[in-house]
């Protein structure tokens, strides 16, 4: 037992027990599919399980050893984990290779120590009916990774990243994961004097090919995805934002097995907002899981805060339901609680204001769908395309010459006002005065 707290339950909106879900009522049914199926809550292993609050300033500010070092010391983080996400009614967890089993000198140790480990979560597994969401290789925080993985212009860096990938998908099928991410980490450059840009794209494309094409003949049925981020730890990176992503993908024949993974916080960095990313994964038939946290907009980097803003996950939670909500994907928490947050108990209490953040976002978008004023609007504005020249020209009966003959002698043309700010007051209205029921 690592945690003090007993299982969190729901208490209602009017609970004032901090260790108590106001919002997140697992079980409850909207629109025919319980919460916890909505959300499909995961655990990001990394922030939770090992990350102890080290910044760039100064040391840990919290111990996540339990005591122990080498294999008794992972162990003992599995127990916390499986503990934490039992008591919170997690069922998922996304981990990176390295996360999980101490690394060895030679990628072949590693994959010995990664096989060790995968039979201990897979026990604890069996006992909770906890799976991961997705796995992914970390393949940017050793030093043969400082000039990136597949875009490393050292060829034996291309392959130990692949037998990296090979192990990481082998532990997804192991472990029942339905997804395998791919997060750039280095792959991008931070000046041309050194990179030869057009290799370092093929070579990308070739490496996820393998992976596609390893992962299809070995029993690995879920998805890849593509996690954007526009910068940092490198200055261009090649995985920039969702549209970056999906020109990618359809350039190198991967469509058909990839979609997009988008973090919130990756989103604000390349300009862009959460939804904003979510729609341009959706309408390229991309939309696929989401890390969920979000960043501080005065600060330039990625600060993957618990998700608190209920604006935002209700616009996300809106992109979520019109794009047919989550299958093999989820809402990973690739969030961590502040250096100052360094209790345990901070650790719980940061997952139930995520969740619960999520689970009043996932009630107030079904709020806008139900007021449906939004949604008019939309639709009225674009009525032009509905009858007449409009759908003539969406169902490709139209030519440029015959709109110029049809455009000729019109005059007077009016644009219907796109009525923001009144828009932005039915937000207002639904997020604030609306009920939670
Ligand atoms: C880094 C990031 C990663 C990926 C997995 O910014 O988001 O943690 O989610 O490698
Ligand atoms: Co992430």
């Amino acid at each position: 037992m690592y945690i003090k707290n007993e299982k969190i339950e729901f208490k209602g909106k009017d609970s004032k027990d901090p260790f108590s879900f106001r919002y997140y009522d697992k079980k409850r049914v909207i629109n025919g599919k319980t919460m916890g199926e909505h959300l499909k809550f995961a655990m990001s292993w990394w922030h939770t399980v090992n990350a102890s609050g080290t910044d760039m300033f100064g040391g840990d500010t919290m111990s996540k050893t339990f005591g122990l070092s080498g294999m008794d010391m992972y162990k003992a983080k599995a127990d916390f984990a499986f503990e934490l996400m039992r008591k919170l009614g997690i069922d998922y967890y996304c981990f990176h290779d390295v996360d999980v089993a101490p690394e060895g000198e030679t990628l072949g140790e590693s994959v010995k120590n990664l096989e060790i480990m995968t039979d201990y979560l897979l026990q604890k597994q069996k006992e909770t009916g906890i799976k991961p969401l997705w796995v992914t290789a970390n393949m940017f925080g050793d030093k043969k990774f400082m000039a990136g993985a597949a875009t490393s212009p050292c060829a034996d860096v291309f392959a130990v990243a692949a037998g990296k990938v090979k192990a990481g998908i082998d532990a997804a099928v192991k472990l029942g994961a339905k997804g395998y991410v791919f997060w750039g980490g280095r792959e991008g450059y931070d000046t041309l004097l050194n990179t030869d840009m057009a290799l370092e794209l093929h070579n990308l494309g070739r490496f996820m090919r393998m992976a596609r094409d390893y992962g299809r003949s070995h029993g690995f049925d879920g998805d890849f995805y593509i996690e954007p981020k526009p910068k940092e730890p490198t200055k261009h990176q090649y995985d920039f934002d969702a549209a970056t992503c999906a020109n990618f993908l359809r350039a190198n024949g991967l469509e058909a097995d990839f979609k997009l993974n988008i973090e919130a916080n990756h989103a604000t960095l390349a300009g862009h907002t959460f939804n904003h990313e979510l729609r341009v994964a959706a309408v390229n038939g991309m939309f696929g899981s989401i890390d969920a946290n979000q960043g501080d907009m005065l600060l330039g980097w990625d600060t993957d805060q618990f998700p608190t803003n209920v604006y935002e996950t209700t616009l996300a939670m809106y992109e979520v339901i019109k794009a047919g909500g989550f299958t093999n994907g989820g809402l990973n928490f690739d969030a961590k609680a502040r250096r100052q947050s360094n209790t345990l108990e901070d650790t719980v209490l940061s997952y139930i204001a995520g969740m619960d953040a999520f689970a009043l976002g996932l009630i107030k978008a079904y709020q806008i769908i139900d007021d449906g004023r939004i949604d008019a609007f939309i639709k009225e504005r674009y009525s032009s395309y509905e009858s007449g020249m409009g759908k003539r020209i969406v169902d490709g009966e139209e030519t440029l010459e015959s709109l110029a003959a049809y455009a000729a002698d019109l005059k007077d043309i009016k644009v219907q006002s796109g009525r923001q700010e009144y828009l932005e007051a039915v937000m207002n209205d639904i997020l604030f005065s609306g009920d939670t029921e």
